[in-house]
């Protein structure tokens, strides 16, 4: 089965932002489905837990320049 989880990404203040971490994540093999909320600061991601797990998220998040709180 998927997973899901909610990251809360205080540094996501814009709609580039919110393109740049789409892009990065998406990029991540194993990656379904990446929906940002910039108002609420949230990211929604979907993911094939076999092939990729919360931790590479955040690690590719943190890559380009955004710090990711489990939500
Ligand atoms: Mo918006 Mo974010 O101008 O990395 S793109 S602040």
């Amino acid at each position: 089965p998927l997973a899901e989880q909610e990251f809360l990404v205080p540094g996501m203040v814009c709609e580039g932002c919110a393109s740049k971490i789409s892009t990065v994540l998406t990029s991540l093999v194993g990656v379904q489905e990446v929906k940002p909320k910039v108002p609420q600061k949230r990211v929604y991601v979907r993911y094939e837990p076999t092939q990729v797990q919360e931790e590479q998220l955040k690690a590719a998040l943190d890559q380009v320049g955004f710090t990711a709180i489990e939500a």
